[in-house]
């Protein structure tokens, strides 16, 4: 793999996803005629599954990989993996304090994994690149939820092989509830008033295929496509039913970081971020999410609305990657009921706030930062790529550390920790903005850029098994730009 990264055939393959779009006279590739044809169709709302209670008191929910195909495009079937379905999974429902476990049958005929992606659990449970389920084999995963309300989510982490599983489909959300959250009165009626949107960008080959390329390219901006997916479907509309609607976004992309807002530039509100509820609720009209992250925000629509939702291209979006434009349609005319109070003022109570004096070790992660800043050690971090036999940190299990990502190449990465929720302590020295004031699990980190993050390794010590730190853009870990801790007692 790292050989080819500049192989001319690469080089090729990489110049047709330039930043004017899709060109299809080397690929052949199926463009999305812009106009009519999109938000034509429904979002879809995947089902809930909310488990069985067996006879010790543990909730089992029973999860199958399996190939699929759907019509993303109306005349072609695109084949696909899915979990419990053709296309992504369903949204697994916990509260905090169930006792859990997954019982994961893989009936694909190649391995992978299913990881907990912001789940804070033991590390052999975490269903990282260590715990392959092979072909025909099961997995079944326990461990309690011990963290609050939150949008999580679950994906295949399969080494060298992530960014085409999650991009065929092997993906979904997880929802943790709780009572503090319960009692804040938020929108909450699942599919109606509380609606996931999970945002996936897709390139289509011309007989309907995905498109997918895994190298990093010269551009080494991961895969990005021109058809925007959300909750699988291509391009789609909603029927708002309620005044005031929650959304949980997800970027669920492999490479692109999408800037968001209303075709209107109307405010919403922001209430959560990656690890649940904000301190307090933050106005905005744009919001940024990067490959891994998660946000939940509150949006008021009247009957009259006819608004769309929309990806705008910012400087430092990657590698000067074009936003898509409006990407989704909300339909205002069904709205019924009266206007609820908005969110309360303050959400979430007891964030942790890590100071640097308190951590125990403090650790640098440079990512990036060979000479050459498009060298081979482009996507390294500490100079190393991800090798599985060996451990790069040993933390102290209870301890509070302090970890700086400092980023040396020419582009963002979205760094993730395994385990835990940190705090971004500061950005170049400077407290972030208030949508990054929660816990969190994944941050982009811009090029130049030096990011503090405070967390702690509460419980779970296993000197034998390791979790993962890793850039989110998903052909960047599959290419190596992986590392791995162990949490020692
Ligand atoms: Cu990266």
């Amino acid at each position: 793999m790292k050989q080819n990264l500049y192989s001319r055939r690469n080089f090729l393959k990489t110049a047709t996803l330039g930043a004017s779009g899709i060109l299809l006279p080397l690929a052949g590739r199926l463009t999305w005629a812009a106009g009519e044809s999109r938000f034509t169709r429904a979002l879809d709302i995947p089902p809930l599954l909310e488990g069985e209670m067996d006879k010790d008191g543990v909730l089992n929910f029973d999860l199958l990989l399996r190939y699929g195909s759907r019509d993303f495009l109306e005349e072609r079937q695109t084949p696909t993996m899915g979990i419990n379905g053709d296309y992504l999974g369903p949204v697994i429902r916990l509260r905090t304090n169930d006792r859990v476990r997954m019982n994961v049958r893989n009936t694909l005929a190649e391995a992978s994994t299913l990881h907990w992606h912001g789940v804070h659990l033991p590390a052999r449970m975490d269903g990282g690149p260590h715990q392959v389920i092979a072909a025909g084999d099961s997995w079944h995963p326990e461990f309690q939820v011990r963290q609050p309300a939150s949008t999580l989510w679950y994906h295949s982490h399969m080494l060298h092989e992530t960014g085409r599983q999650v991009y065929s489909g092997l993906a979904g959300l997880i929802y943790v509830e709780d009572e503090h959250a319960d009692s804040l009165d938020l929108p909450s009626e699942y599919g109606v008033d509380d609606i996931p949107l999970v945002l996936q960008d897709r390139a289509f080959n011309a007989d309907g295929s995905f498109f997918y390329d895994s190298s990093p390219g010269p551009g080494m901006r991961g895969m990005m496509g021109d058809v925007m997916l959300i909750n699988g479907v291509a391009f789609p509309q909603l029927r708002v039913r309620h005044r005031r609607t929650r959304f949980r976004i997800l970027n669920g992309s492999n490479a692109r970081i999408y800037n968001l807002e209303f075709s209107d530039r109307r405010r919403f509100l922001q209430i959560a971020s990656d690890g649940g509820l904000l301190r307090r609720r933050v106005p905005l009209r744009r919001l940024r999410l990067a490959p891994g992250e998660r946000a939940e925000i509150v949006v008021v629509f009247d009957w009259d609305d006819d608004v769309y939702l929309r990806d705008v291209s910012v400087p430092g979006n990657g590698m000067g990657a074009g936003g898509l434009g409006d990407i989704m349609h909300f339909d205002g005319s069904g709205v019924a009921g009266a206007l609820v109070g908005p969110p309360p003022v303050k959400l979430a109570e007891n964030i942790p706030s890590w100071k640097p004096r308190d951590a125990a070790r403090r650790r640098r992660f440079v990512l990036g930062g060979g000479r050459r800043p498009m060298g081979p050690r482009a996507l390294t971090i500490n100079g190393k790529y991800m090798d599985m036999n060996r451990i790069d940190e040993t933390v102290r299990v209870g301890d509070i550390e302090a970890w700086e990502v400092i980023n040396r190449s020419p582009m963002a990465h979205p760094f993730h920790v395994h385990d835990v929720q940190f705090r971004v302590h500061a950005r170049n020295g400077v407290t972030p903005p208030p949508s990054e004031r929660s816990l969190k699990d994944t941050v982009l980190v811009q090029p130049g850029e030096s990011v503090l993050l405070m967390m702690q390794f509460r419980d779970y010590s296993d000197p034998d098994s390791p979790y993962m730190y890793h850039c989110h853009i998903l052909e960047h870990e599959d290419a190596g730009m992986m590392g791995q801790f162990v949490v020692t007692s």
